[in-house]
């Protein structure tokens, strides 16, 4: 997808500070970060929204998460605890069409969140 920011990054077009990578996975730091460690975790595939994930998706999905726990341990952050979340359409704020887990750690976070 050409003119998705988020492929973008994984074809290394548009550069990003990066948090973690493997073959399937690859995780950044946000721009506008609303915790001291926020990072975007995305799959290197195409998947616009939770709405357009697969069954097939599933293992690559997990590995997101994977991915989450290694960042979050590998920060400091496993015993104090983190967040992590997924917006999907219009009501949750999603404006990035590629599916990212947003990993937040480093302060209290409110719950139910705004
Ligand atoms: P959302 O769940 O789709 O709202 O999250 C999109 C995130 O992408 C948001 O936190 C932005 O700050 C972030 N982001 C980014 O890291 N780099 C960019 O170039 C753009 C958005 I545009």
């Amino acid at each position: 997808m050409s003119n998705c920011l988020f492929c973008r990054i994984v074809a290394g077009e548009i550069p990003a500070k990066i948090a973690y990578e493997d073959e399937d996975v690859l995780a950044f730091h946000d721009i506008n970060p609303q915790a001291p460690l926020h990072v975007l975790i995305i799959p290197r595939k195409h998947i616009a929204s939770i709405n357009d994930i697969q069954p097939e998706d599933a293992a690559l999905v997990g590995k997101l998460f994977l991915a989450a726990q290694k960042i979050a341990a590998d920060a400091g952050y496993a015993e104090n605890g983190y967040r992590v979340t997924m917006n999907c359409g219009a009501d949750a704020g999603q404006t990035v069409f590629h599916i990212h887990l947003h990993l937040l750690a480093g302060r209290e976070l409110g719950w139910p969140p705004g």
